[in-house]
């Protein structure tokens, strides 16, 4: 929650899960998860801020409907949360977010050709932020993700978002700048908590982020403080438009 408190003080205008709520066949704490994003989601919208919640491998269910753990907030049907099971744009603040969930066996989808569709309509002046949870990146630095695998390998499409002022992905754990050989680099904040023994090094954050124009800023990585988290808590930058 003091992701969400900050994302209130700085009047942001999105705040976002970058995925990874919870698996969703661990009965009480899913639920438990699942009660968590609901809070957030209301909690934001209250005070006027629009939530998006990308779908990571572990919020999916593999039993053919393509219901997540996040469908329950999608069933809200609040203009101020949005949930991305399927790629999707979401508009806010000027600016397009441009959202590529990991996506189940039974729907699976093309990044790199939905991106280039979802981006055609797109004015050039508009920024556009990429949302995603795929799950392989080249270059990307290893942490404990790699002791729970769940799901299938889902290419990050570097060239058809190369137009993007902002790239954030979730899925990994450890915070890091991914430098992608072209276009921005692709953020990740890192997971919310340290969920297993392994990560005890790794510094729990969310990113605040500010777009504007051609310029972006990701500034004033917030750690939080060891020992206040509890349960699976995704990655949740707060994005500001400048
Ligand atoms: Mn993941």
């Amino acid at each position: 929650m003091q992701s969400v408190q900050h994302a209130i003080d700085v009047r942001a205008d999105a705040y976002l899960c970058l995925g990874d709520v919870s698996d969703p066949d661990n009965g009480g704490v899913t639920l438990q998860a699942i009660a968590l994003a609901v809070e957030v989601a209301v909690r934001l919208r209250t005070r006027g801020i629009m939530s998006i919640f990308v779908a990571g491998n572990h919020d999916a269910t593999e039993d053919g409907t393509g219901v997540t753990v996040l469908s329950p907030l999608a069933a809200l049907g609040d203009p101020l949360v949005h949930v991305a099971e399927r790629p999707r744009l979401v508009r806010v603040a000027g600016a397009a977010i441009l959202c590529l969930p990991y996506a189940a066996a039974s729907c699976p989808y093309d990044p790199d050709m939905q991106a280039r569709v979802l981006l055609a309509n797109v004015s050039a002046a508009t920024p556009v932020v990429v949302a995603s949870h795929l799950t392989v990146l080249p270059g990307v630095s290893f942490g404990d993700e790699a002791d729970m695998p769940r799901g299938r390998e889902l290419l990050f499409p570097i060239g058809a978002t190369n137009r993007a002022v902002l790239r954030l992905q979730g899925h990994w754990h450890r915070r890091q700048t991914v430098d992608v050989g072209s276009g921005a680099p692709v953020e990740i904040p890192g997971s919310l908590a340290r969920l297993v023994h392994g990560e005890e090094s790794n510094e729990p954050r969310f990113l605040d982020v500010e777009v504007g124009g051609s310029a972006t800023n990701v500034d004033r990585p917030h750690d939080e403080p060891p020992g206040s988290h509890d349960g699976d808590e995704p990655s949740r930058p707060a994005v500001r438009r400048a």
